[in-house]
């Protein structure tokens, strides 16, 4: 981990205000074999902070990419129905509006397994997927997704570049956030992008995470959490123009950031910026309260669910999701309060949860365990889940939704926000 001097990773200023401390953690995505729960599992401080000269909130602490993406990740995008139907619209679109066609690239950045880019493969559009992660890049290279396993920097855009190989779209989602050398990775979407092209990007929006309360969110893969005042000046460093921007309710609320080499910009980017500057999300005052909001969720879910025990019931979790693990690490939820963990990614099944030590099982353990109450770590997909968990629901199970107020939600009530 590194953590030398702190300094603002887009603009460099040092003078940043610390916000949130979320204790030491383990990482949120190293799920733990049988073998490996008698070894000592390492804890990294979570330290949130905010820059007053650019507006862009980070951790302070830096896990290297290594270690937290290539050995043996366990995140796979293409388990969620609903950012299954999320990337195909947003791929349709691309086509239509850019006219895209044979002689075109899509290259996706973090193209994990190819979830996203198979969309263009089926319309025969040429594509390109860069990801780290071993395992995700080589189901979408089989999935017929041609794919490199590595990191994107600049350096790596210009090796592309120099092979013939620009991209009239380049798709960032759920990207930017991770990468430690922020300005290098932008830089390298500006040599890698063709003059008339557009990089499409989505990102947590950190309005929503402040507004909902969502510190789960705040993980060490999650290195910066940003407002689209601190994205466009990062984009503006690097002579690239953010021309488009739109709020969509994927992952708790996220930006879908449309940037060019030109600037032909949308009233939509104006219109955030001014929500923004009136919600004072660019000033100290904004995240002034948040630290202590988050640890009243912390103590009223901890009552409810010990209230709960204490009433005899069983209770289990679903979603072994990175945000689950800060959740129930900064919480202190264990095996006393929780039994198992369902997901469906095989890929986590059989694993435990970080620190908690949880086990991680098949989704149909909730119907075959039926425990009384199932803590929604992945409250993000609240809808998809509970539509999917109806025989649960009839057999008398209860869903509990952790942020922004824990509280149990009853089956009529299908929408979450
Ligand atoms: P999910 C991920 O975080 C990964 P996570 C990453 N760190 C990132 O940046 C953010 O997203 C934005 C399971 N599931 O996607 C799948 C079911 O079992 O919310 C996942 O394990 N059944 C790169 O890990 C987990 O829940 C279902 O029906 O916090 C959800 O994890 C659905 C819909 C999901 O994000």
């Amino acid at each position: 981990m590194t953590h030398d001097t702190l300094a603002c990773r887009s603009c460099g200023d040092t003078n940043l205000a610390p916000v949130l401390f979320l204790g030491k953690t383990p990482l949120a995505d190293r799920l733990l074999t049988e073998s490996m729960l008698n070894e000592p599992e390492p804890l990294f401080p979570l330290t949130l902070h905010f820059c007053a000269q650019c507006g862009l909130v980070q951790i302070a602490e830096c896990v290297a990419p290594e270690q937290l993406f290539c050995e043996d990740y366990p995140y796979y995008s293409s388990f969620s129905a609903a950012l299954l139907k999320h990337s195909r619209d947003n791929v349709e679109e691309l086509i239509e509006q850019h006219h895209l066609n044979e002689k075109s690239l899509a290259v996706e950045l973090a193209s994990n397994d190819g979830y996203l880019l198979k969309n263009f493969v089926e319309r025969g559009i040429p594509v390109l997927g860069i990801d780290p992660a071993e395992g995700p890049a080589q189901a979408a290279r089989d999935a017929g997704v041609e794919t490199l396993c590595t990191f994107f920097t600049e350096a790596f855009a210009t090796e592309l570049v120099a092979q013939g190989r620009q991209a009239d779209v380049i798709i960032g989602n759920n990207v930017l956030a991770h990468v430690p050398d922020l300005n290098g990775f932008v830089a390298g979407i500006r040599i890698l992008l063709k003059e008339d092209g557009v990089a499409v990007i989505e990102v947590p929006y950190l309005k929503d995470l402040i507004d909902h309360c969502e510190f789960d969110t705040i993980y060490h893969e999650h290195l910066c959490y940003f407002s689209v005042t601190a994205l466009r000046s990062l984009f503006a460093r690097h002579d690239l123009s953010l021309n488009d921007v739109r709020r969509l309710p994927i992952h708790g609320g996220s930006l879908r950031l449309y940037v060019g080499h030109k600037a032909k910009v949308s009233p939509a980017v104006e219109v955030l910026l001014d929500e923004e500057r009136a919600a004072g999300v660019n000033e100290l005052r904004f995240y002034e309260d948040f630290a202590h909001r988050v640890e009243r969720i912390g103590e009223s879910l901890l009552e409810l669910l010990m209230g709960l025990k204490a009433e005899g019931k069983r209770i289990a979790a679903y979603g072994a999701a990175a945000k689950g693990a800060t959740l129930i690490n900064y919480v202190g939820i264990g095996t006393g309060l929780i039994d198992f963990v369902v997901d469906r990614n095989t890929h986590k099944q059989g694993r435990f949860m970080p620190g908690q030590h949880i086990p991680i099982l098949p989704c149909e353990a909730l119907v075959s365990e039926r425990p009384d109450y199932c803590l929604l770590l992945a409250w993000n997909f609240a809808d998809e889940i509970m539509n999917q968990q109806a025989e649960y629901l009839d057999g008398g199970g209860r869903f509990i939704v952790p942020v922004p107020t824990p509280r149990i939600i009853h089956p009529s009530v299908a929408k979450v926000d």
